[in-house]
């Protein structure tokens, strides 16, 4: 029987942080992940920084590639009409944003972990919860050479994604889930961003969006539809509609390149109720998901472990029960904020495949009125940054 103070399942932004903000606080831990390390450090994802997640990486000590190589924005732009309507993130809300792939910060959070003398179990398998009920929970899983194992903990935090076991081990949980119709098609180009922010563009032929990851790597996504696949889309089409797409009246050039990297992500909006059920905690992923208009995902699952840490430290030491009872609605309070925002951006900016012309309108009528008035500015622009933890 091993032991020790929390069990961590997975290893993605949710489950890197907690153990990080977990050991900060003198806690130890056991991190279990099904994948390789090369696969999580490789996965592409989220791309946007949250000031309050920069911020948090910073007060750990752990932002200081974040702050060499990730990429300040102070401005998005909404391209629609033909024209770019820039909101001044920055003017509006005294925040920015700082753009820097997921990938990059999976791999600082595994690096500093090791460093400091923790390990992470890779390529487990068979992980399985027992004894939630009690305070003396456990975890079952068989490792990468084989051997079974049987960990006795205090707390298990759930981290391990939509796909993971941990939501499931939740009895009776309640769902709420929204499929939206359409799906993003996402490359990452090796060529020069085509703009210096990221531009979310409404167009009759469908969403897009120019993002980035570096001064040489361009991130780009399409809408799509649910049931397209990659092999309808050859990388000139790709380059023709997103070129139809972001078109302009002014000076604007689409720079093309080699794809590096193509994916189709489906667009759902889940959340699960409780985030919690005895000695198991649900963080990130593993408990809601959002459409990535917003680009709140692993930014939700930041802020989800920053109540955690402290909630699992109080519970542990005998500190009182009152951060641990209240963990689950106090998550859900912002996780519901940022579902509002993600599906507001989503409607906003899609073009709905019935093409009706009352819901185009409607989405006209919210994009002027967003680039012509500074409150229904300063909304999107404090949604955007990130709400204070
Ligand atoms: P994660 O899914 O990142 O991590 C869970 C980890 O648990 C994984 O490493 C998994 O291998 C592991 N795991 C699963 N089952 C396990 C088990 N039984 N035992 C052990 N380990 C297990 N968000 C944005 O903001 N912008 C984007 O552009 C964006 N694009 C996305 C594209 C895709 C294809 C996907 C799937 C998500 C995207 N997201 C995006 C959302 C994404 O960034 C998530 O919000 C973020 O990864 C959440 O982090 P975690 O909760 O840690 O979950
Ligand atoms: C990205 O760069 O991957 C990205 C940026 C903003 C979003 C979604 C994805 O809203």
């Amino acid at each position: 029987m091993e032991r020790t103070q929390v069990a961590i399942v997975g290893a993605g932004p949710a489950g890197l942080l907690l153990g990080h903000l977990l050991r900060a606080r003198g806690i130890d831990t056991v991190l279990l992940e099904a994948r390789s390390r090369s696969y999580v450090e490789q996965r592409v994802r989220a791309g946007v920084c949250e000031h309050p997640t920069v911020e948090l990486l910073r007060e750990l000590g752990l932002a200081d590639r974040l702050d060499r190589e990730g990429l300040p924005h102070h401005g998005i732009s909404l391209r629609f009409d033909r024209a770019d309507h820039r909101i001044d993130l920055t003017e509006l809300t005294g925040k920015q944003i700082t753009v820097y792939g997921q990938q990059e910060i999976v791999k600082d959070l595994i690096a500093a972990r090791l460093a400091g003398g923790e390990t992470i179990e890779f390529e487990v398998t068979d992980v399985a919860l027992h004894d939630l009920d009690t305070d003396t929970p456990r975890v079952t899983w068989t490792d990468a050479t084989g051997a079974a194992h049987d960990l006795r903990c205090d707390a298990i935090a759930g981290c391990d994604g939509f796909h993971g076991i941990s939501r499931p081990a939740i009895p009776a949980p309640r769902f709420y889930d929204h499929t939206y119709p359409f799906a993003w098609l996402g490359v990452l180009a090796e060529t020069p961003p085509s703009h210096e922010e990221l531009i979310y563009a409404r167009h009759t032929n469908g969403f897009a969006l120019h993002s980035m990851r570096s001064p040489e790597v361009t991130r780009l996504y399409l809408q799509v539809s649910p049931d397209d696949q990659l092999t309808n889309w050859s990388d000139a089409r790709i380059w023709d509609e997103l070129a139809t797409r972001l078109e302009v009246d002014g000076d604007f050039t689409l720079r093309e390149g080699t794809l590096l990297e193509k994916s189709i992500t489906p667009m759902r909006s889940f959340v699960a109720e409780p985030m919690r059920h005895g000695r198991l905690f649900l963080a990130g992923d593993a408990a809601h998901i959002v459409p990535p208009t917003g680009a709140k995902g692993m930014n939700l699952a930041v802020a989800d472990v920053h109540r955690l840490a402290p909630a699992l430290t109080a519970l542990l030491r005998g500190q009182g029960t009152e951060q641990a009872d209240t963990y689950s609605d106090r998550c859900l309070r912002r996780v519901w904020r940022a579902e509002h925002f993600s599906y507001f951006m989503t409607t906003m900016l899609h073009r709905a495949p019935n093409e009706d012309p009352f819901a185009d309108q409607l989405q006209l009528s919210q994009l002027r009125y967003v680039a012509t008035s500074t409150a229904a500015a300063t909304s999107l622009a404090e949604n955007y940054v990130g709400l204070d933890f």
